[in-house]
């Protein structure tokens, strides 16, 4: 933390880096750096390789992170990823060697990754944490760096959101605590649901189109496995308005007898992706996304295939596997009565 201290204290144009997959946790995580740093007068670039989702873009300032890092600038701050990975832009687009040749810190709550970052100056990856947002939080309280109302909004955001409303398994006593402090510091957690629920708001198609993904999900494993495909077609005409995943997992989830929520997405070019979640029963969503190739949390993770031979075939292996490691848990322990 002392080496963090100097580096941030040294710098005067610091760049906050989100990897190619940004959620609450990474957007919320930048935008509290922003206004920290920034309350420190320093001037902050927020970063990411792939455009804001729409689903984050409630949290105002979303519109400020770019996708090229500037022309200038004296240290860099990587939040909440720490593979090589998850940073495939910043390679694609030549920007690594760039960022590489600066100061870089790393914060982040995933302990074990493949593919380590290794160029970092000075880091915090520490798998207690439930959210970078609340590592960010502990190193704020103990350097003594400020946290306004806004501050305390945005870090409470990304609590929010890695615990899933403090509902999951990352939720630890200590990030309790740490919400009761940024309350006090002046975070309004109803307004924040609000803004959240708002901002996942559909229109009357996207409602129609549940209707349909509802009637195409399959079951595999007995009923442990409820998945469904997103073909190119729809991609086209719906995800623009709505991720098909967010608008329908939960749900899956919801069915009596479902330990795993799938959703694949199908692309013309050959690329298949799938967004695997899993109930508070079967914390095998990251071994599954693993055997495909990617990689996550244990109730939530996904996997990206760029070149699939065959979908039906990345399908098959996929729900074969999922078959597998629900068998290993009902081996593990006792079966309750459903
Ligand atoms: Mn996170």
């Amino acid at each position: 933390m002392e080496e963090i201290k100097s580096l941030v204290e040294a710098a005067t144009h610091i760049v906050v880096v989100q990897a190619d997959n940004p959620d609450a946790d990474s957007l919320g995580s930048a935008l509290a750096l922003e206004h920290m740093l920034g309350d420190m007068d320093k001037q902050i670039t927020l970063y990411c390789g792939v455009d804001i989702p729409t689903y984050l873009r409630y949290m105002p300032g979303w519109d400020r992170v770019v996708r090229d890092l500037p022309k200038q600038f004296d240290l860099a701050i990587i939040v909440d990823a720490s593979t090589y990975t998850l940073f495939e832009q910043l390679e694609k687009t030549k920007q690594l060697a760039w960022l590489k040749s600066k100061p870089v810190i790393v914060l982040d709550h995933h302990a074990v990754v493949e593919n380590r970052l290794d160029f970092a100056k000075a880091s915090i990856i520490d798998g207690k944490y439930a959210s970078t947002g609340q590592l960010l939080y502990e190193l704020a309280d103990k350097t003594g760096w400020p946290i306004s109302k806004q501050t305390a909004e945005f870090l409470m955001t990304s609590i929010l959101g890695d615990t899933q409303g403090l509902t999951n398994d990352l939720t630890s006593a200590e990030t309790y605590r740490v919400m009761a402090s940024l309350v006090e510091h002046g975070a309004d957690r109803p307004m924040l649901e609000d803004l959240r629920r708002e901002a996942s708001k559909m229109v009357p198609e996207i409602y129609k189109y549940k209707a349909r993904l509802i009637s195409d999900t399959k079951f595999a494993a007995d009923g442990a496995v409820a998945y469904v495909t997103v073909p190119q077609q729809d991609l086209n005409e719906f995800s623009p308005l709505y991720n098909p995943a967010a608008l329908i997992q939960f749900d899956m989830l919801q069915i009596i007898g479902v330990k795993l929520a799938i959703v694949f997405k199908r692309y013309d070019n050959g690329k298949y992706t799938a967004a695997i979640r899993s109930t508070t029963q079967a914390p095998i969503a990251a071994k599954l996304a693993d055997t495909m190739g990617g990689g996550g949390h244990p109730h939530a993770s996904g996997f990206k295939i760029e070149n699939c031979k065959s979908f039906g075939e990345a399908e098959k292996k996929c729900l074969d596997r999922a078959a597998e490691l629900l068998s290993e848990l009902d081996g593990n322990r006792p079966r309750l009565h459903n």
